[in-house]
């Protein structure tokens, strides 16, 4: 199987094509990312002498660039993680999301439905456009209650109502042209090479430097955990056995408050809480997202295999491990971004 990967040098795609080239020997992955700001080779370096991988520099927007592609590397599969992926960016700045994240969609589908629909090669070869999108097109909840796969989309950031635009041009290449997919909507992901914009890695790294936690409004909103390697193996089964034309939701039931998951990182590293900051809330905050996975775990039977304490603890000792990593990445334009979006609050 010759498998598309678009955003591979970002957090869950760089975890995903490990997983696959660990698993299936037989499978040639091609990594298109534009390496923005959040694309980093390095998170790829255990791959890159691995006859079986491939990495291209360009952008899901361009048509030409991805019309080469599955032509030169016979394409089966493409699992779509190319993306803008910060709530707090989409607020700066929307149109790049709209840009990368629906309209770079948009140009995949249409691409693999002429290679594997209009061109018509062998309707007996194998394909599957897999969208991984998240829980956050569903909007807020309150105290009570789940996310399941019927619960209507309600964006509420330019982040999230991208995501879900993407995920409606993908349900509208399946319904209008039969186009094999699946849409994976998970919830918050943890773990290796998560860029450090993001909550647990912001705030460990910023805490083994001594420096404040900005704790958005009164830190009670509530976010559902994912390790990153329970996501890949989900992904990898859904690419594999979810049912044509089908949802899944993907969710660890670890539920935590971001006070919680604060108080948990300062512990464990024995940092003290006076370096909690509360700051000015997010726009748009959503309360809480909670994700149920019965249907995943009931259909295809996927089960977590990672607890939050321990995937916490083995995150934080990542982190520990590869400092030189997350070093690296926290210095030049990171420190402009942060200051930018810190100093207002
Ligand atoms: P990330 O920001 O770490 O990585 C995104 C990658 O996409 C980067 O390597 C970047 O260079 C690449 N990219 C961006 N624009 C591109 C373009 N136009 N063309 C080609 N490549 C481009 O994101 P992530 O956290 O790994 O998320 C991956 C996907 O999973 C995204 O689609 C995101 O919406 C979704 N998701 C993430 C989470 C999470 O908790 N991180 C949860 C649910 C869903
Ligand atoms: O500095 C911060 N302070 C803070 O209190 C940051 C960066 C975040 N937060 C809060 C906001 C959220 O309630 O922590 C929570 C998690 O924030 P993020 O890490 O920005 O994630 P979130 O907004 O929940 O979105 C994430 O999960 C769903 C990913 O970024 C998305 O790509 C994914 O779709």
């Amino acid at each position: 199987m010759n498998v598309l990967v678009t955003g591979g040098a970002g957090f869950i795609g760089s975890n995903f094509i490990y997983h696959m080239l660990n698993k299936y020997d037989d499978y040639q992955i091609v990594n298109l990312d534009k390496l923005t700001y959040a694309g980093n080779l390095e998170n790829l370096k255990q791959a890159e002498d691995n006859p079986n991988y491939k990495f291209i520099k360009g952008d899901i927007t361009n048509r030409e660039l991805v019309e080469y592609i599955f032509n030169e590397y016979d394409i089966n599969y493409v699992v779509n993680f190319a993306a803008e992926s910060h709530v707090d960016r989409s607020i700066e700045d929307p149109d790049i999301f709209v840009k990368t994240n629906v309209r770079g969609t948009q140009v995949l589908l249409d691409i693999a439905k002429k290679y594997w629909l209009d061109e018509c090669y062998d309707q007996s070869v194998k394909s599957k456009f897999l969208q991984v999108s998240t829980d956050e097109v569903y909007g807020s909840l309150g105290e009570e209650g789940y996310f399941t796969e019927e619960t209507p989309l309600a964006p509420n950031s330019p982040y999230s109502a991208s995501k879900a635009s993407a995920d409606m041009m993908v349900r509208a290449y399946h319904e209008t042209f039969n186009l094999p997919i699946n849409i994976t909507r998970c919830s918050n992901n943890y773990g290796p090479y998560q860029f450090p914009e993001k909550l647990i890695p912001l705030f460990l790294t910023n805490a083994l430097n001594d420096k404040e936690l900005p704790l958005y409004g009164d830190g009670q909103n509530v976010r559902d955990w994912l390790h990153v390697k329970d996501h890949c193996q989900a992904i990898d089964l859904v690419l594999h056995e979810g049912e044509n034309g089908e949802v899944y939701n993907v969710g660890g039931n670890n539920e935590k408050s971001n006070i919680e998951i604060t108080k948990a990182i300062l512990n464990a590293i024995d940092k003290p809480e006076s370096l909690i900051t509360f700051v000015e809330d997010r726009l748009g905050h959503d309360r809480r997202y909670a994700i149920d996975p019965s249907k995943i775990r009931e259909e295809l039977g996927w089960e977590p295999e990672y607890t939050f304490e321990t995937g916490i603890k083995e995150t934080i000792q990542w982190y520990l491990d590869n400092k030189e990593w997350w070093k690296k990445v926290k210095s030049g334009k990171y420190q402009e971004y942060y200051k930018k979006m810190y100093a207002k609050r």
